[in-house]
């Protein structure tokens, strides 16, 4: 029997509708479903994966049973076990472990936004540990806890033609990275004669070629940067006095703070014209402006908070924040939230202390957590609890090599890549080995799959239903149903966190038998059906703005959910947690120790800073490069420069180059591109996933041109544990062979 069923696309965050053509429970084509959202015709025009989900939904290089690793680890000899063979067994080993080392004992580790997270986050609390490794220090989290300290909750972009007067694009490049949905309204803003565009990257991107202004940033100097445009926009008088006297909380000391970084230090230290510093300053100012943040400011090292504090203070002195056509403060969801489907509750006081970021990590960690909870829970709401304090890599692999503070012996893997995407893959491996158990849950046999001891099968798109929410900060949940059941033996990460909590006494806690039953539940305070919304495919309800100004229950307006009742500028929260009450650039991190540097340099290398992970269609991190169309037109990792650079370091198209640090080398290919003429540009995630199943001892090539070889996720940045991979330094030669 032929049946037509909606559905929808996981490569990227966008979630695509489809509609599949089903047959005796296999998806014989897939067409875009126009009646649902999201579609666009643009978008899909624009995207090169979609025609890629037949193949990935049945793809020969799938794991469609649970397997077992036989052999030594690392070895790449499997044996396929039963469901109830591998989860009775994963169970015994974890209640082992815990009764021999504590509840510490078991981590995880999180990628980017591929699957649902909170089922993992549920098994860990309910398990008992804190030791989620996420990558939330160095994406999403430092603008949402440096929104939240200033603002009392987090703000969302709101671009209105005809309103906002100016757009910023600061380190963020969504022609690349957001397979085109936001970079279709940064082409129309392009267009917009009364909307300027201004673009702060230190490359030429395509957002900084159709930009009025490009700010070719030094990396790492952000924060300066925007110190810089508040002398200016103070200097000249041009806050929104009305409200900065009604609204904000500590201006005069933050113009004594930014009076010695004129725009002619800031363009010495940036490395950007003065006037142009002082034209940007003065768009900032004038009418409403929008601006988009991203990784480029979110993996600088220990600027990153106070990088975001001086763009909040931007926002805040010009009248730009929950105002229509700059950003609107974001609602909570009408339906449950992220945090109550953690039960991050039931964790007990005695499991909490065995957090690790604490106290590195004031803010990143229970207790930061609980300062900043006290005062949103003035509008009613929480954040992502397990995310917003997700255990520091650094932290956990210490206890993973030396059993300090306890001994960390397990891991779950979910959905990420670490031997690939995780900083210092050196690190990552050798603490990895040392495990007494690993369980990879993932589509394929990764090279961090590789040194499992289990890797459980799991359902993707168009097998799994999709509610995508965003953390609880805004009222929006979208995707849709599975199309089919899951192929061979796959199962959901639900299914499987289920299972195995059932099995470790976790029962009471998953009364949902299905991820779609458990969409469901969630969806319930909105008096839809799951059926209302696979029908519909979002839940969607605006945020209003100026929401400060309504009434209270003494009919005073609500202001800000901070400290003060006002925006901080001067943070009243933040010294209590031993960071700094106004905004100051922090240090680079540097991972050339002086002998290696002297000694490489000898040899003809040249001591650069670079990037890395720029983010480039049509490959996401690890993912897709074994597809063959994608390498034809993109067949391995490269170096870029500019032309004028690259003359100076001798290289020219197509050599081959070495890259060194402190922590490891890799080699790539060297290509010219636009871009600021001191700093290179470092691809990052590749491996060679067409040469089959990785095993030891290359693991499908991650010592070659995995760029994560040369990084170090020691926390740089004080208050959330962040680490860098920008704006660090490294050695590059050619190679002659
Ligand atoms: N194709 C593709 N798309 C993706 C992903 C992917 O791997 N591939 N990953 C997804 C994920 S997990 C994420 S988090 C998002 C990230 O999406 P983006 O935030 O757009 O990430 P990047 O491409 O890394 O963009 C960072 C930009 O910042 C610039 N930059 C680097 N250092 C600095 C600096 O010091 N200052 C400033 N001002 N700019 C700097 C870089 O040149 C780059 O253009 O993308 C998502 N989308
Ligand atoms: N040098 C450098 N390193 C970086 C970054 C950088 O800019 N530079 N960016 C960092 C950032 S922001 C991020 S988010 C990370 C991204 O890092 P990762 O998330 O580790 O990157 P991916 O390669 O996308 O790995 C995803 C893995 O999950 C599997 N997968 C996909 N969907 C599912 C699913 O539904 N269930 C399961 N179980 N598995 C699934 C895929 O097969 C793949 O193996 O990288 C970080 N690392
Ligand atoms: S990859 Fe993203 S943009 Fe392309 S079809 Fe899939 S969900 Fe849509
Ligand atoms: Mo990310």
């Amino acid at each position: 029997m032929t049946e037509i069923r909606p559905t929808n696309c996981h490569f990227c965050g966008y979630c695509c509708a489809f509609l599949a053509t089903v047959e005796d429970g296999r998806v014989i084509d897939l067409k875009p479903d126009p009646t649902r959202y999201p579609y666009d015709e643009r978008i899909l025009a624009g995207c090169r994966r979609w025609r890629m989900n037949l193949d990935v939904l049945d793809s020969p290089r799938r794991v469609n049973y649970p397997i077992r690793r036989v052999g030594q680890r690392g070895s790449g000899e499997w044996q396929r076990v039963s469901w109830d063979e591998a989860l009775d067994d994963i169970a015994a080993r974890l209640a082992d472990l815990r009764d021999r080392h504590g509840s510490g004992t078991l981590a995880s580790m999180i990628g980017g936004p591929h699957a649902s997270f909170w089922p993992l986050h549920r098994f860990m609390n309910l398990y008992g540990s804190p030791n989620n490794m996420g990558i939330g220090q160095i994406c999403w989290n430092p603008r949402i806890w440096m929104d939240v300290i200033t603002f009392g909750w987090t703000i969302e972009v709101d671009i209105r033609f005809g309103l906002t007067n100016a757009l910023f694009i600061w380190g963020t490049n969504p022609a690349q990275s957001d397979n085109s949905a936001f970079w279709q309204t940064i082409r129309a803003v392009g267009a917009d004669e009364n909307m300027a565009l201004v673009c702060v990257d230190p490359r030429f991107t395509q957002i900084a070629a159709l930009a009025d202004i490009w700010l070719p940033v030094r990396p790492g100097t952000d924060c300066t940067l925007a110190l810089a445009m508040l002398n200016v926009i103070i200097g000249e008088q041009r806050e929104d006095r009305a409200f900065v006297d009604e609204w904000c909380h500590g201006f005069d000391e933050l113009a004594e703070h930014v009076k010695p970084y004129t725009p002619e230090y800031a363009a010495e230290f940036c490395g950007v014209d003065a006037a142009d510093i002082v034209r940007a300053a003065r768009l900032f100012a004038e009418g409403r402006t929008a601006l988009v943040s991203g990784r480029g400011i979110d993996q600088v090292g220990e600027s990153v908070a106070p990088t975001h504090r001086a763009i909040c203070c931007l926002r805040a002195i010009t009248g730009n924040v929950d105002r229509a056509g700059s950003c609107i403060m974001a609602e909570a969801s009408d339906f449950t939230s992220e945090v109550e489907f953690e039960l991050t509750d039931l964790m007990t006081p005695e499991q909490r202390a065995l957090c690790l970021n604490t106290p590195y990590a004031p803010l990143q960690c229970f207790d930061g957590y609980e300062l900043v909870r006290a005062q949103s829970e003035k509008l009613g709401r929480r954040l992502p609890e397990r995310y917003m304090t997700s255990a520091s890599p650094d932290l956990v692999l210490r206890a993973m090599e030396t059993g300090d503070p306890y001994r960390v012996s397990a891991l779950i893997v979910n959905a990420t890549n670490p031997l690939l995407t995780y900083a210092d893959t050196n690190r990552v491996f050798k603490a990895l080995m040392g495990l007494d158990l690993i369980v990879v849950l993932d589509y394929y046999i990764t090279p961090t799959g590789a040194i499992a001891d289990y890797v459980l099968p799991c359902a993707g798109a168009i097998e799994r239903p999709i509610f995508q929410i965003h953390g609880g900060v805004a009222n929006m949940g979208y995707g849709g149903p599975a199309a089919v059941d899951p192929y061979y033996e796959r199962k959901t990460d639900y299914d499987i966190f289920r299972a195995l909590g059932q099995r470790l006494g976790q029962g009471d806690h998953w009364p949902d038998e299905t991820l779609a039953d458990a969409f469901a539940t969630q969806l319930a305070p909105t008096g839809w059906t799951w059926q209302d919304y696979c029908t519909i495919g979002i839940y969607h309800i605006p945020p209003e703005p100026e929401k400060f100004l309504k009434p209270d229950a003494d009919g005073k307006p609500q202001g800000f959910a901070t400290t003060t009742g006002r925006i901080e500028l001067a943070s009243e929260l933040l010294p209590q947690l031993g960071g700094q009450r106004l905004p100051e650039q922090g240090a680079f991190m540097r991972l050339c120790p002086p002998d290696l540097v002297e000694r490489l340099t000898a040899e003809g290398a040249h001591h650069v800073v670079m990037l890395t992970g720029s983010r480039k269609q049509p490959y996401n991190a690890s993912m897709y490069l074994e597809n063959p169309k994608f390498r034809a037109s993109y067949p391995c990792g490269v170096v870029e420069a500019s032309p004028t650079y690259a003359a100076e370091l001798g290289l020219s198209d197509g050599d081959t180059v070495k890259l060194t640090t402190g922590q490891g080398e890799a080699r790539f290919t060297f290509a010219t591109a636009k871009m600021r003429d001191d700093i290179i540009n470092v691809d990052y995630g590749w491996w060679r996933p067409e040469d089959g199943a990785p095993h030891a001892p290359d693991f499908g090539g991650i010592w070659e041109s995995n760029v994560n070889t040369l990084t170090s996720c020691k926390m740089q940045e004080p208050l959330i544990g962040t680490w860098a991979y920008n704006a660090i330094d490294c050695l590059i030669q050619k190679c002659e062979d």
